[in-house]
């Protein structure tokens, strides 16, 4: 899809729990580069919604979902330090990814730092490192569950990385890949301040 025009958008926007980007094109926090903790492009509150509309370079750290939240036809044309970040301490807590697109996430594009399951439906990926992350140092070791259906990824090292150590699963429905994609890695998580 094409935008419809575009915001320079300097300061973190809260999207509260309804955002409607109207198919713009939003850009302009952060340096576009790997760097921890630069700000986001949108804050949503538990319970939120974001969608439609384009993620451009500078993105800094995308797209905060504080609890519960979905984010519906996204399209990130250039991933910043990384596309979205999942927050909730609730174990009860779901995100949705449903439609949209990521491409150019040198490193990860969804990042799961909180509790629950993230659902990433009908999403595109393209030239990106990890698909999906659930944090393996962050400081409480959640258990952290992903479900991908209908995702299809280009030119993409790995779908999800997930710490077995803390429980976390990942279940996987109509995906195709192109190129060499691991569809799960597995590793061991390790607190920060443990290591
Ligand atoms: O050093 O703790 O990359 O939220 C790594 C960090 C890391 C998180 C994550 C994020 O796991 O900061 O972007
Ligand atoms: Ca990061
Ligand atoms: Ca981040
Ligand atoms: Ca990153």
């Amino acid at each position: 899809p094409s935008n419809t025009g575009s915001v320079h958008q300097t300061t973190t926007k809260n999207a509260g729990t309804f955002f409607d980007g109207g198919m713009k094109r939003y850009y302009g926090i952060g340096d576009g580069g790997q760097g921890e903790g630069q700000d986001p492009m949108f804050v949503v509150a538990n319970g939120g919604t974001i969608q439609n509309l384009f993620i451009d370079a500078p993105a800094g750290d995308g797209i905060h979902c504080e609890g519960s939240c979905v984010i519906r036809n996204v399209w990130w044309n250039d991933v910043g330090e990384d596309a979205a970040t999942f927050r909730s301490s609730s174990s009860s807590a779901t995100y949705l990814v449903d439609g949209g697109g990521a491409k150019s996430g040198s490193d990860k594009v969804f990042q799961h730092n909180g509790a629950g399951t993230v659902t990433i439906r009908n999403f595109q990926v393209h030239g990106s490192g990890k698909l999906y992350r659930a944090c393996g140092n962050c400081s409480t070791s959640y258990q952290r569950h992903v479900v991908m259906d209908g995702v299809t990824a280009r030119s993409t090292k790995v779908l999800a990385g997930i710490n077995t150590n803390w429980g976390d699963t990942a279940r996987f429905s109509r995906i195709t890949v192109y190129g060499s994609t691991v569809i799960c890695e597995k590793y061991q998580g390790v607190p920060k301040g443990s290591e």
